[in-house]
């Protein structure tokens, strides 16, 4: 839309979860903690869901196996992810935000865009209402976040993540290409380990070597995907700052304690996870069409399989019957299973269906 230009913020908390945990434990302030897995004196077999930053200065991050978190900082305080209490305060936070512009959106549970152009008339006062707005957050819940403001989601988001913690960045449209360009590729929304590992095969590390690359052969390359890598480098991005409210599935996975070809174990932590996610759907207040399950195999392979119901499902038996059937093939002997997972998606409310009947 040709027009007056945007102001866009992103603002994304800072280690959110262990901030979170030190709020509620402030004996733990100063100290490495992380969130995730049971670390089981180096055994554990899950992963670091995050690390505050006295831990990340030992290279404990999100995602790697918290066995490997226990090596790097055996001195950590390791915190069972409490996500109920990390919702309520995301929701709390959410509502903090949502008093400053109607134009907002979450992103994530602790990220959210805010089209702050109707609000301000230019990048001063875009500044002093970001300073506002973590001043606000840091009074009522006592935590930092990050805020990036610029012309567009894709830069803002950037923009966020360049101080961290207790940051303000600001990126003019001019200034875009200056401050993208030295920028590593997996910076870029979309852009994952493997197109990272992809474009860096092809000589392409920064954010400035896919700006000046062929579209061409980007195209070639990644199909319509090429398109957006490529009018992302250029810092392009007209997507609008708007809610979406509507959850589009839910699922819920488990690993094993140890690999496993204890078929009744499997069904039965099949089970457990089906009355979870069932449980989710209906505060949710949805019935559901697909249902989907994972597998993961010991040497990693990773199976989904799923299938689209003929009637709206509403009732626990159909998920756990349906799992169990979608199941059956991956149950092999000579196979140990580490991991599986449930999802359920293709919505229906289940408010409407009752209006209905
Ligand atoms: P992030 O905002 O990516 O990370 P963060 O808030 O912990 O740290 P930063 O200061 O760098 O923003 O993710 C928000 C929360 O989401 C994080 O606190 C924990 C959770 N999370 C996971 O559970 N697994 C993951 O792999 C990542 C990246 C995040
Ligand atoms: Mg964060």
């Amino acid at each position: 839309m040709a027009g007056k230009k945007r102001i866009i913020f992103h603002l994304d908390m800072d280690h959110f979860y262990t901030a979170v945990e030190e709020k509620e434990h402030p004996e733990l302030k100063g100290r490495p903690v992380i969130v995730g897995a049971h670390p089981r004196e180096g055994k554990g077999r899950g992963v670091v869901s995050t690390a505050n930053y006295e831990a990340r200065k030992f290279s404990v991050r999100s995602g790697i196996p918290i066995s490997k978190a226990w090596k790097l900082c055996p001195q950590g305080v390791y915190l069972p992810v409490n996500m109920k209490l990390y919702v309520k305060v995301s929701n709390e936070i959410m509502n903090i935000l949502r008093g400053y512009t109607d134009k907002f959106e979450q992103w994530g549970i602790d990220e959210a865009f805010l089209d702050v152009t109707s609000k301000v008339k230019d990048y001063t006062e875009a500044e002093s209402l970001a300073q506002t707005i973590k001043k606000d957050v840091l009074e009522h819940e006592g935590l930092t976040c990050s805020i990036g403001i610029s012309y567009n989601k894709l830069v803002a988001k950037i923009a966020s993540d360049f101080q961290k913690p207790d940051g303000l960045t600001i990126v003019q449209e001019e200034d875009a290409e200056r401050f993208l360009d030295p920028l590593p590729v997996r910076k870029l929304l979309g852009v994952g380990r493997k197109t990272g590992q992809f474009l860096e095969s092809m000589g392409v590390k920064t954010i400035g070597d896919l700006s000046r690359y062929d579209p061409a052969v980007l195209v070639d390359r990644f199909g319509v995907m090429g398109t957006a890598l490529y009018l992302m480098a250029h810092g392009i991005d007209n997507s609008e700052v708007e809610e979406r409210t509507e959850i589009k599935s839910i699922g819920r996975d488990t690993t094993f304690q140890e690999d496993t070809n204890d078929f009744e174990s499997v069904l039965q932590a099949l089970d457990a996870l089906c009355e979870d996610v069932y449980g989710d759907a209906q505060e949710q207040h949805v019935c559901f069409k697909t249902v989907t399950i994972r597998v993961r195999y010991e040497n990693f392979e990773t199976h989904t399989h799923g299938k689209t119901l003929p009637f709206i499902a509403d009732r626990l038996q159909d998920l756990k019957k349906t799992a169990r059937e979608l199941i059956q093939p991956y149950l092999r002997v000579d196979r140990k299973i580490r991991l599986v997972g449930i999802r359920v998606s293709n919505f229906v409310s289940s408010l409407k269906q009752q209006k209905l009947v």
